[in-house]
């Protein structure tokens, strides 16, 4: 190479993220209905999302009186997871409650 024009000085090209990534989140969104019991739906929200029966019983009256609410925030794996974990047992006990998957 004669005029050293392809010569960098040994500098590394580095790629530079100003932020850095977070990890994409996502809210399981139980849905309100006329038939599921309230029983169910705290015995959902306390063996699927871990709630105490306090949090429990504080997230199934949010979605009987605003008719959504959310169960628990997750990774995309772990949210689908947890509302095919709904929809299964909902379906077993013969209660037509469903969850949602929404990006946060
Ligand atoms: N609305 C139901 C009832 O009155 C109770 C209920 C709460 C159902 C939350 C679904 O996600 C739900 N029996």
């Amino acid at each position: 190479m004669a005029g050293g024009q392809d010569r960098t000085d040994g500098a590394v090209k580095e790629k530079v993220q100003s932020k850095h990534q977070e990890p994409r989140q996502f809210k399981v969104v139980l849905l309100n209905d006329d038939y599921t019991t309230m029983d169910f739906v705290i015995r959902v929200l306390e063996s699927v999302f871990q709630k105490s029966p306090a949090e429990a019983y504080r997230i199934m009256m949010q979605v009987h009186r605003n008719g959504r609410g959310v169960a628990g925030v997750y990774s995309w794996e772990v949210a689908e997871t947890k509302a095919d974990t709904v929809a299964s047992l909902a379906g077993a006990a013969g209660f037509p409650l469903r969850a949602a998957v929404e990006e946060d």
